[in-house]
């Protein structure tokens, strides 16, 4: 049988909520065209959400080409294809349902395109029984597997760019890169004096309660907040509307609203700081490569299945940390009470552990290779 040559690819991608979805999707896709050279298809539904990490969107485009990928407006499920339409690799991400006219065409395909359904980032064990697990469709001579990101090396590994690490190494050895960077955001030299923090969580996070602990405590902390994230928190602690620019310091605490970059300066801001609160799974994954101390605020599920997820986590990451791993505990509610004015002066404490274990982490995760590597060298296997 004719080996399918692999030079094009189609990415599915449904904006759920937030903005982890079309950043993984995103960043995936640059990757592929950029490091691989593959023709990228992104298929994307909700192109307001994008534009908020790629500001040369056209949100009104049914087609556009951005940094040499396609990006098609997915506006339904209807739509008739061809066999000449088909990617050579076609990839739903998060379990999404693509156009039935387009499985029918894949189907008509000789050779068969490979199919994948990249699934959501979790350190849990079962993953790795499933990880490539093939799926026959009932009706259909085709077959998805399945790819899971993960952090051994029975799973996919995490997104890295090729020039990720050396990026970080250049901004990070060069002391004037983070200072003009936090300028660029409005962060005056006396606040970037103080411990810098960066702040992405969910609205529900025990802000309230960390800017309390902060604002008591005996060190200067300086808090940047992204535009639109904890609004609430935010709005009551500066008095007054928390867009980017406000700011306001209160005992050692000030907290300054910075603007929502694009997502290539989301990583200067992480390298920029001191300890970073990250979120979902795009940053959560961004902070493990800044290799700075981070806490994980994790996406909500129902029954708590989120806390099983973030245990999971820390259990690798942190097993030896008992400040880390309470205090993450604590900030995403999976305490009784959250204890974070008790909490961060320990967490504090640690911070220097915590560094030597970030980097640590960082070297264990380059070990397993790329995930877009790796999902490549596997479709070539398969196809
Ligand atoms: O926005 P999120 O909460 O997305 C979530 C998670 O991905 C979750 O796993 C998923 O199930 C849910 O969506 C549907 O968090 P996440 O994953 O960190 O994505 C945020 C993206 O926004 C990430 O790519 C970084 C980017 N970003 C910027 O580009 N600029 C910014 O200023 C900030 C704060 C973030």
């Amino acid at each position: 049988m004719s080996l399918r040559d692999l030079k094009t690819l189609a990415l599915f991608c449904k904006v759920v909520d937030n903005f982890g979805d079309i950043g993984i999707c995103w960043r995936f896709a640059l990757q592929l065209q950029q490091e691989h050279g593959i023709g990228v298809t992104l298929w994307v539904d909700d192109l307001r959400t994008f534009k908020r990490i790629r500001p040369d969107v056209d949100v009104d485009a049914s087609i556009q080409h951005i940094a040499g990928v396609t990006v098609r407006h997915w506006t339904s499920q209807d739509g008739e294809f061809a066999p000449s339409d088909i990617a050579d690799i076609v990839i739903e991400f998060f379990a999404v349902d693509i156009p039935p006219g387009y499985i029918k065409a894949m189907a008509q395909c000789d050779p068969k395109p490979v199919w994948f359904n990249l699934e959501g980032l979790t350190a849990e064990e079962w993953v790795e029984g499933c990880h490539t697990l093939p799926s026959s469709h009932p009706q259909l001579p085709l077959t998805k597997y399945f790819f899971f990101p993960g952090f051994t090396s029975k799973t996919g590994g995490l997104l890295r760019e090729a020039s990720l690490l050396d990026e970080r190494r250049r901004f990070v050895s060069d002391p004037g890169a983070a200072a003009a960077f936090l300028a660029g955001l409005g962060v005056t030299p006396s606040e970037q004096a103080g411990l810098k923090v960066s702040l992405f969580c969910y609205q529900h996070a025990p802000v309230t309660e960390l800017f309390e602990a902060w604002q008591q405590g005996p060190v200067p902390v300086t808090c940047l907040v992204p535009e639109g994230v904890v609004a609430d928190a935010a709005r009551a602690f500066i008095g007054g509307e928390p867009q980017a620019g406000a700011v306001a310091t209160r005992g050692a605490l000030t907290v300054r609203i910075v603007p929502f970059v694009a997502q290539p300066d989301y990583d200067k801001l992480l390298w920029s700081c001191d300890l970073n609160f990250v979120r979902g799974e795009d940053s959560f994954v961004r902070a493990q490569w800044a290799g700075k101390p981070f806490v994980w605020h994790i996406y909500h599920q129902d029954e708590n299945l989120h806390h099983k997820k973030l245990r999971a986590f820390l259990h690798r990451y942190s097993p030896d940390i008992e400040s880390l791993f309470a205090f993450s505990l604590g900030w995403n509610g999976a305490l009784e009470d959250a204890g974070l004015a008790a909490q961060w002066p320990l967490l504090h404490a640690d911070l220097s552990l915590i560094s030597r274990r970030a980097e640590e982490w960082t070297g264990q995760m380059l070990n397993l290779g790329d995930f877009t590597g790796n999902i490549l060298q596997f479709a070539r296997s398969h196809r």
